[in-house]
């Protein structure tokens, strides 16, 4: 089972869609194990867009994500990763599918409501990096077995 890092950046939290964003990659089927909000400090922010450092959009980034909380969370399922970066739609949301979140609510690359892991690498430091061992719950869910085929 494979586990993803999902953010609702400050414009979700102030725009009130948190639970929009929890409600569909719950209604997905995807199993949250993680969840807290909080204020991100310029260090973590720093830490977690590392590989953005030097471009033209990093400073604008690192202010936005520090403006105001964040609800910092990780989700559980098969292909976790690939399946929450679909729920999200793509970064520009003006490129996202129709019936994405981003679609849906966004409409600027730089308010784009949500982070996701791009890959296993980055789920395992993000996750790593945002939430300590004991903050995340193993727990069971009796109606995995009509979600995850071969659970
Ligand atoms: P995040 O990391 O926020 O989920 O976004 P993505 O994984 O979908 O996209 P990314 O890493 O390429 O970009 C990180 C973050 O930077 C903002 N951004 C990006 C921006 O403000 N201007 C830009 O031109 C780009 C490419 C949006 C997401």
């Amino acid at each position: 089972m494979e586990r993803t890092f999902v953010l609702a950046k400050p414009d979700a939290v102030q725009r009130g869609l948190i639970g929009e964003i929890i409600v569909r990659l719950e209604r997905r089927g995807l199993k949250l194990v993680a969840a807290k909000f909080l204020s991100v400090s310029r260090e973590l922010a720093e830490e977690h867009y590392a590989v953005h450092k030097g471009k033209a959009f990093y400073d604008g980034l690192i202010n936005y994500i520090t403006s105001a909380p964040v609800v910092a969370m990780v989700w559980e399922g098969p292909q976790a990763i690939a399946a929450v970066r679909q729920t999200m739609g793509a970064t520009r949301p003006v490129e996202a599918a129709p019936g994405s979140l981003r679609h849906d609510f966004g409409l600027s690359v730089g308010r784009n409501l949500t982070h996701a892991s791009d890959g296993p690498e980055t789920a395992a430091t993000e996750i790593a990096l945002w939430f300590t061992k004991g903050e995340l719950i193993d727990w069971q869910r009796p109606v995995d077995e009509w979600i995850f085929e071969g659970n």
